[in-house]
């Protein structure tokens, strides 16, 4: 009896494995047209050095292979950004992407996809302005934070804001997310990807990170409503950490082939998200006083032993000095 109830769950689970996985791998919908004029493409560059469609700004460089929208140097800051709004209800995007540095341990700060209304404003959140409209999808790979709903990094985000809410990097944006996943992609030779799909106010990330040709979830929320009319564009920075953060390509898909002006009024929300929302302090810091003095305490003991040690090495050249002279 037992058994039969076992392997009947295999299976159900088995065919729910089989069909999401075919469903995330294909586009459901037949017609699936890649635009070109909200896709970032090689070659980059026009005979005439122009890149068709795009704006760039910042430490943002082109080559043949990719778009570097920082190098892997101290305090950069670039952007690219589509100059064609998006009318499309549903799409799609495909973006590859490289995060690779000098830093084993310490890098960051990493990029940010955006779907939002100002363009070409350099700010504070990965390179773009705060307080902005849209959806951003965060790749953050620097832990800022070490307090309440803490994850590993690199962690991939996604925040929805209509202008008023304030992305704060001292809590990693958890408080603002709607939805997110750890990721691991820094420092492959293989191409790394991520699928953004908005299809009828359903967002979902998938990533492929493994070289395995599979899109792996990342996170499904419904309730994202968005309104059509606002730009693509990706943004990152290097702080004290740095690294290079490269994309080799953006394709875009429209899902349906419904272009729609209704929605380009409406204001961005997202109705479901995780909890907690709310901005958590984080612990008092009455241990960090204690460290604070455990570590002079050993600096100090550390300081004694050098000077004790050097003074003797001192005294010990001193003699052998006066042995030579005699
Ligand atoms: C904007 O978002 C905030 C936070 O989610 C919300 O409190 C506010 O009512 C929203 N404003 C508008 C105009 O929708
Ligand atoms: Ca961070």
């Amino acid at each position: 009896m037992e058994k039969i109830n076992i392997l009947n769950h295999c299976l159900a689970c088995f065919l729910v494995i089989q069909i999401s996985s075919t469903l995330a791998q294909n586009p459901v919908r037949e017609t699936n047209y890649n635009r070109r004029e909200h896709s970032l493409i090689k070659p980059f560059l026009t005979a005439g050095l122009t890149v068709p469609y795009w704006d760039y700004t910042g430490s943002v460089m082109f080559t043949q292979s990719y778009v570097r929208l920082t190098p892997d140097e101290q305090s950069m800051s670039g952007a690219i950004w589509n100059q064609i709004p998006c009318w499309s209800r549903n799409w799609e995007i495909i973006l590859s992407f490289k995060v690779a540095g000098k830093g084993k341990d310490l890098f960051g700060d990493g990029f940010a996809f955006w779907y939002a209304k100002d363009r070409m404003i350099v700010g504070p959140v990965f390179g773009s302005k705060d307080l902005f409209s849209g959806l951003a999808i965060i790749v953050d790979t620097y832990s800022n934070h070490n307090g309440p709903h803490n994850h590993q990094h690199p962690f991939i985000s996604a925040m929805v804001n209509n202008g008023t809410l304030s992305y704060d990097h001292d809590r990693d944006g958890t408080h603002t997310q709607i939805a997110g996943c750890e990721a691991r992609f820094r420092n492959v030779e293989y191409e790394t990807l991520l699928k953004i799909r908005y299809d009828n106010d359903v967002l979902s990330v998938f990533t492929d990170l493994e070289n395995k040709n599979n899109w792996k979830e990342c996170f499904t929320v419904d309730g994202v409503e968005l309104p059509t009319g606002y730009f693509f564009g990706a943004s990152a920075t290097t702080g004290d950490l740095s690294d290079n953060h490269l994309i080799n390509s953006i394709k875009f898909y429209e899902l349906d082939g419904v272009t729609t002006f209704e929605r380009a009024d409406i204001i961005p929300r997202a109705t479901k998200f995780e909890e907690p929302r709310e901005h958590v302090d984080d612990p008092k810091p009455g241990w960090s006083n204690l460290k604070i003095f455990c570590m002079l305490m050993f600096g100090m003991i550390g300081a004694v032993i050098l000077s004790i040690a050097g003074y003797m090495y001192y005294e010990k050249y001193q003699q052998n000095k006066k042995k030579r002279f005699y």
